[in-house]
């Protein structure tokens, strides 16, 4: 049996109301369409897509944790926590895989609030501001770097 490469995506705090609430700034499309739409764009990579959302910082960090064993990358859309979190960063930290944070919106172009993000310092690398598109965008960016060549 081979055992199929994980790449995590992580998702923070009200990301579970995407397509549901402000479609005007986050878009029309759910979680769920986006999960299906990365498990389709890397299946023939061999990679598998683990996408997980949470409301608390606590479970965030375990999920951080969990990726340090179980997954070839870290897609992390913080959410909230990007701008306070110095746990969500402390765990981050701890990772040795690529890490790309994400962000529907461009957090620049927003509120002062939003400018500063604990995670682009332990980040590999940054997207933002292309919306749900985005996700796919930050896997091609992941598959690039973990399968080079
Ligand atoms: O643009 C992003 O992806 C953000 O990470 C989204 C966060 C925000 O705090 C960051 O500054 C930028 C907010 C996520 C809230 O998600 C919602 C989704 C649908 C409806 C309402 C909230």
């Amino acid at each position: 049996m081979t055992l199929m490469r994980a790449i995590h995506v992580l998702n923070g705090p009200n990301l579970n109301l995407l397509g549901q609430r402000e479609p005007e700034i986050y878009g029309s499309d759910t979680l769920e369409d986006i999960a299906q739409r990365l498990a389709e764009r890397a299946a023939p990579t061999g990679c598998e897509i683990l996408l997980r959302q949470t409301n608390y910082e606590g479970e965030l960090v375990e999920f951080i944790q969990t990726a340090r064993t179980d997954a070839v990358g870290v897609i992390i859309n913080p959410a909230a926590y990007t701008h306070t979190s110095v746990a969500v960063h402390d765990s981050l930290r701890t990772l040795t895989v690529p890490i790309i944070e994400l962000h529907l919106s461009n957090p620049h172009a927003r509120e002062a609030f939003r400018h500063h993000s604990y995670v682009s310092p332990v980040a590999t690398g940054i997207i933002a501001g292309f919306g749900a598109n985005g996700y796919e965008l930050a896997l091609d960016a992941m598959l690039a770097i973990i399968n080079p060549g």
